[in-house]
């Protein structure tokens, strides 16, 4: 008895689509992905202006490497529609497969679209793209990530249970348009939604940066000295809020408490040295799991729409010991 793979089904689909006839199967239109030995493989990222950038690129050079494929690396410097133009240089080079991880939901709905056109498949990493225009399964095969609504919400949780009389919260959003900006957002607000006590007195974009993140954070404490809560979406700008605390003569830890999500090594250690109270994990070692996604796919597996990440916690009851595992 052979089996009958999703690759199969998708082989036969192309056959009977080549001499007119229509399968109508589900996942007919999702590009198929040959089984080989070596592949060339596309990996558009967004940019590399902070160490999670760095780490994930890295985890995914040094997996390409191990692999011996041939990896076609692109950094579109933080621009949306460079990264859409990468894309398309991608699907002109030829790639058997993308990854991306699309800077923003909606700009690059058109890169994902013109790689299914073009029959390369497309898995996307880290952050995902607006649902309703485009879906895994479909447009693309998946999205590997974290709940990044769940990072939000736990860190709530955190602070409603650290700080039981309530707060008043300064947020430093991500990049504007980013899934996890939006989800974090989300996440942490809801969680918070009806809380007594507990009042976001400003959120503001710190564009996932450092500088952006302390510029934002100087002038949102002059604006709101009574916060004594700031809840930066990233370790960037957790550490450029910690800058501007200092500068203002507050003591981070003491006068105000920071909230970070990421987990690098240097917002671990701020936890251990008292001056981040608490951070999700959200971990940019990508590589392992790309490729093995990747390799399921090729197998003809039907690959589930999210394939979730898992993230850590860090307070003071676990950084010390974790610090040196963090990224
Ligand atoms: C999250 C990732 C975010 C990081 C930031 O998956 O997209 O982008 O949290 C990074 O540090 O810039």
């Amino acid at each position: 008895m052979t089996s009958i793979t999703r690759r199969t089904i998708l082989l036969a689909a192309s056959a009977l689509g080549a001499v007119g006839l229509t399968a109508g199967i589900a996942f007919a239109d999702l590009p198929v992905l040959a089984k080989k030995d070596t592949y060339k493989v596309g990996f558009a990222q967004t940019e590399s202006n902070n160490p999670w950038r760095i780490a994930q690129t890295e985890s995914m050079q040094a997996k390409a490497k191990e692999l011996g494929f041939q990896l076609v690396y692109t950094d579109a410097a933080g621009s949306a529609a460079k990264q859409v133009a990468d894309v398309n240089s991608m699907i002109a080079q030829g790639v058997d497969l993308i990854f991306l991880a699309p800077r923003e939901e909606k700009p690059l709905i058109p890169a994902v679209m013109a790689a299914k056109k073009a029959g390369i498949p497309v898995i996307l990493l880290d952050r995902n793209v607006d649902q309703s225009l485009a879906k895994a399964g479909e447009d693309y095969i998946t999205f590997i990530g974290s709940d990044f609504i769940d990072e939000g919400k736990r860190m709530a949780e955190w602070l409603v249970k650290n700080k039981p009389d309530g707060a008043k919260i300064i947020e430093l959003e991500g990049t504007t348009g980013s899934s996890p900006a939006n989800d974090r957002k989300k996440g942490f607000d809801e969680a918070l939604a009806g809380m007594a006590g507990f009042e976001i007195v400003a959120s503001q974009t710190g564009d996932f940066a450092r500088d952006k993140g302390r510029q934002v954070a100087e002038a949102l404490l002059q604006a709101h000295p009574d916060a004594n809560v700031i809840y930066a979406h990233n370790d960037e700008m957790a550490m450029g809020a910690i800058a501007a605390l200092e500068a203002a003569g507050k003591v981070p830890g003491k006068d105000v408490l920071v909230l970070s999500i990421d987990g690098g090594k240097e917002a671990v250690q701020a936890v251990v040295d008292g001056k981040i109270a608490a951070v999700v994990e959200c971990n940019p070692r990508f590589g392992p799991k790309a490729f093995e996604t990747m390799a399921r796919y090729a197998a003809g597996e039907a690959i589930e729409p999210w394939v979730k990440n898992i993230d850590a916690f860090y307070d003071p009851s676990n950084a010390k010991d974790e610090v040196a595992n963090a990224y």
